[in-house]
């Protein structure tokens, strides 16, 4: 197990998986007067760094996963973030000194009521919940995460979309000299990506500000990302400015630059291979030498929840 140091982190707050699961436990226990003391100091919470506290945790959602979460240092060190540089391990180290406030979320498009919001009110307004999902990636593998996060669907409802809001279309930040990797053309910037409307309002998919019940690692997104747990990882765009809704299908950044390879859809679909590779398998992440394998999941385990949203859909075609 790797202990981070001690000036990120004390040593009695040493995350591991099985601490995790005594601290949910813990906190349940005494969960109405860990919710009190939440409330109360919140709003400073929020404007904190990566490694506060964020309100949520431990309390269980139904459409968590009953799984062990990956250790928090592979979630958070083995990370795709092109912003900060392609390798694994390049998002943890390049973006420590990335500035998440201010920060501003504009919400524009097919919406009665645009508005750009400043992230910590944006996010004091939020009922924040953990949802334990496993993230996807389209090179084949996978990890569980304890995410701390709200419900898109119903944040959206309150910008009141129109009847032509048929598509959501999210924006990462651009700024190339903080985020060194959109200075090399690896991808058209800013990186987008987008969901049709129904795949917006589904009650699976949320805004991520958190993990493991702390404000979300720079590495992984901040301040805000979203989660598509049904859909392959790089759906889950990082670091929002925009959330636009839209009459057409938005551009996403990989269908732009490799259409074959990925769809707009990209639901988890162990039949519909990668040209280059099979989805059939999965490696466990955190899952040690012995480089554990499992059989990949229709909709990533979400079929029961997800599957009638494409009823009718060559997922062959629609890939
Ligand atoms: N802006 C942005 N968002 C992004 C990416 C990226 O390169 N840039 N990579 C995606 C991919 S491919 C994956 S698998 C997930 C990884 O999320 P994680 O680092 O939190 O595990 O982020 C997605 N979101
Ligand atoms: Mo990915």
């Amino acid at each position: 197990m790797l202990i981070r140091t001690k000036k990120e982190i004390p040593a009695s707050e040493v995350t591991d998986r099985s601490l995790f699961r005594r601290r949910r436990q813990l906190i349940k226990a005494s969960a109405l007067g860990a919710l009190a003391s939440f409330g109360l100091s919140f709003p400073e919470l929020a404007r904190a760094d990566a490694g506060s506290k964020l309100p949520g945790f431990g309390k269980d959602s139904p459409y968590s996963i009953n799984e062990e979460p990956t250790d928090f240092e592979d979630v958070t060190r083995y990370n795709n973030f092109y912003e900060f540089g392609t390798g694994k391990s390049d998002p943890a180290e390049n973006a420590k000194g990335f500035k998440t406030r201010p920060w501003t979320l504009a919400i524009e498009g097919e919406v009665e009521k645009p508005g750009v919001l400043d992230i910590d009110q944006l996010i004091s307004g939020q009922n924040l919940e953990e949802r334990i999902y496993r993230l996807r990636c389209v090179e084949a593998w996978s990890m569980v995460v304890p995410w701390v996060g709200f419900s898109l669907g119903g944040f959206l409802k309150q910008f009141n979309p129109t009847s032509k809001a048929k598509f959501v279309e999210f924006t990462t930040l651009f700024d190339p000299g903080q985020m060194p990797g959109q200075q090399i053309s690896v991808l058209e910037w800013p990186y987008v990506e987008g969901l049709r409307i129904d795949e917006a309002m589904h009650p699976l998919t949320i805004l991520a500000v958190g993990l493991y019940g702390e404000v979300l690692p720079n590495q992984n997104g901040a301040p805000l990302r979203l989660v598509v747990p049904w859909k392959y990882g790089f759906k889950s765009i990082k670091s929002i400015v925009r959330i636009r809704l839209t009459e057409d299908m938005p551009h996403t950044s990989w269908n732009l630059s490799a259409p074959d390879e990925y769809g707009f859809y990209a639901n988890v679909n162990p039949e519909v291979p990668h040209p280059r590779w099979s989805q059939k398998r999965e490696r466990v992440i955190g899952g040690g030498l012995f480089s554990l394998k499992r059989d990949t999941e229709l909709f990533n385990g979400y079929a029961e929840q997800v599957a009638h949203l494409y009823q009718g859909m060559d997922l062959n075609r629609n890939f």
